[in-house]
């Protein structure tokens, strides 16, 4: 079979959309960095309808900073791939073409470097995953201590950390006075903050002259992006074949559901997202805490509580009564009271909407996908709301069912705890050396793990109560039984406004 790219676009089957716009007289006037499944999905999307309106003439230059290889998937297709939207039995396919050229930075840096510095590049979007960004969760400074880091301050060229790549990149935009706009889209609250504070920490300690270029000249605008995108499976590859004729290796698949809040912030022109559906808005913040507390949440609790279950994917998860009334129960009568007010994205349609998702069956997300890099989700989906409520003097025993739940994965995933499944986390180091620690105690396991303070923070890492009742839970979500836990954690719990 064939495979996709600019000279058999055209025998693409009749049904499968593909771009109407002349790829030719597009320019590249953005950069992305982290061309995953999500990317695109999601903002390569946004850009394709904003192309195909005729509102926009930019497509634009993705780099990996890492694997997987973007250029081995698209380079040979020049940037085209199939991306398939599924519901239920439905299934929509459309070729995209805003992605024109596809980096390696590993394969080659400085090819890299130069194609972001370029001047005719007005805006880097980006896709790193929350590890990416280096920051320490809790207080959201860059860790210097992060081996990448490390590397990076000792090299001036080269770095493959996102605030040591980026700092290259806007060196050289400096000497050519290239102002540029960097929009963060992870699931970070206050992303562009965030983002804005690794690099300008990175490059103050480095070139204090580029420091204050930076703070003149880059806007970092936050973003709140959503759909669901699962890892691609082989069986999507075959998918996408039946419908368009033709082999890719750059296929996506995600849902229909889709939405981006994007911080009004920008000193070059504005990417035409809205042309797509995008909002631009004067205050992110409120739109991230709601989809972050909520969708997120519920995914991370999901995925943790099902894989101690034995359930595979969040469609698994959310077809248990038990699992899903009480993610529903845990929003609704904990979360709730710390989520912002929001007109179009009122707690009890949003959670049902957020169900509803979760119940797609053509999504098969997996449990252990959403479980990976936990020490770099939780804070937002499920501590701060667990410590807003708790200066509020409200007690959370459900969020601490689902965190317990966390932690009982992490003990699982070992030896001394009976070795279970593979658990994928930065801190897994510490994971080790807390259950040599705890020599097969796992009460003694969760009092090590909790009292960590880059995790937990000082107020609960120095809370006795807090890490008595984390053991409690944990403790009944690690026996063999978790769904009989999680109906007890629940009947301790007088019942939310079920939507
Ligand atoms: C998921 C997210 O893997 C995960 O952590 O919770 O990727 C989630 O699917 C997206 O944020 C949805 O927009």
């Amino acid at each position: 079979m064939k495979r996709l790219g600019r000279d058999t676009l055209s025998s693409v089957r009749a049904f499968t959309k593909t771009p109407a716009y002349d790829r030719a007289a597009t320019r590249i006037g953005f950069a992305h960095i982290g061309v995953g499944a999500f990317h695109r999905c999601h903002q390569a999307e946004y850009n394709e309808d904003a192309l195909e309106a005729g509102a926009d003439d930019r497509t634009e230059i993705g780099v990996n900073l890492r694997p997987p290889s973007i250029e081995n998937q698209l380079t040979p297709q020049d940037g085209l791939y199939t991306r398939l939207l599924v519901e239920g039995e439905e299934t929509e396919a459309r070729v995209i073409g805003s992605i024109r050229n596809v980096l390696d930075a590993e394969r080659d840096h400085a090819a890299a470097v130069t194609a972001l510095a370029d001047p005719g590049i007005d805006v880097v979007t980006m896709t790193v995953t929350e590890k990416g960004y280096c920051h320490i969760p809790s207080t959201g400074a860059l860790d210097w201590q992060r081996p990448e880091i490390e590397e990076d301050v000792r090299r001036s060229a080269g770095r493959l950390s996102l605030p040591g790549f980026l700092a290259e990149v806007l060196a050289r935009r400096m000497a050519s006075n290239a102002p540029v706009t960097l929009v963060s889209c992870d699931n970070i609250p206050g992303n562009g903050h965030i983002l804005k504070t690794v690099v300008s920490d990175f490059v103050e300690a480095d070139d204090r002259a580029l420091h204050a270029w930076v703070a003149d000249n880059v806007r970092f605008p936050s973003t709140m992006v959503d759909r669901i995108v699962p890892a691609t499976r082989p069986e999507d590859l075959k998918r996408a074949e039946e419908l368009t004729g033709l082999r890719d290796e750059g296929v996506v698949v995600g849902e229909t559901f889709r939405q981006w809040v994007v911080e009004d912030d920008f000193n070059r022109p504005p990417p035409r997202w809205d042309f797509a559906g995008a909002e631009f808005v004067g205050d992110v913040e409120p739109y991230e805490f709601i989809k972050m507390r909520v969708l997120n949440a519920c995914q991370s609790a999901l995925s943790y509580l099902g894989a101690l279950a034995g359930l595979g994917t969040t469609y698994d998860d959310v077809s248990d009564p038990l699992l899903r009334g009480f993610v529903e129960r845990m929003i609704l009568s904990e979360s709730a009271a710390v989520l912002p007010d929001v007109s179009d994205m009122q707690v009890a349609p949003y959670l049902k909407l957020t169900l509803q998702r979760l119940a797609n069956p053509a999504i098969r997300h997996t449990n252990h996908q959403i479980a990976t890099d936990g020490s770099q989700k939780i804070n937002q989906r499920i501590l701060q709301p667990l410590r807003e409520r708790m200066a509020k003097g409200l007690a959370s025993p459900l969020l601490e069912a689902a965190i317990g739940g966390w932690v009982a994965y992490l003990a699982k995933s070992q030896p001394a705890f009976g070795a279970a499944w593979q658990a994928h986390d930065q801190i897994m180091p510490f994971v080790v050396e807390t259950a040599r620690r705890a020599s097969g105690d796992l009460d003694a396991f969760v009092r090590l793990f909790v009292g960590n303070r880059a995790i937990f923070g000082d107020t609960l890492a120095d809370d006795p109560r807090f890490a008595a009742r984390i053991v409690t839970a944990a403790r009944a979500m690690a026996a063999d039984d978790v769904r009989k836990a999680l109906g007890a954690a629940m009947d301790e719990t007088a019942p939310g406004v079920m939507v």
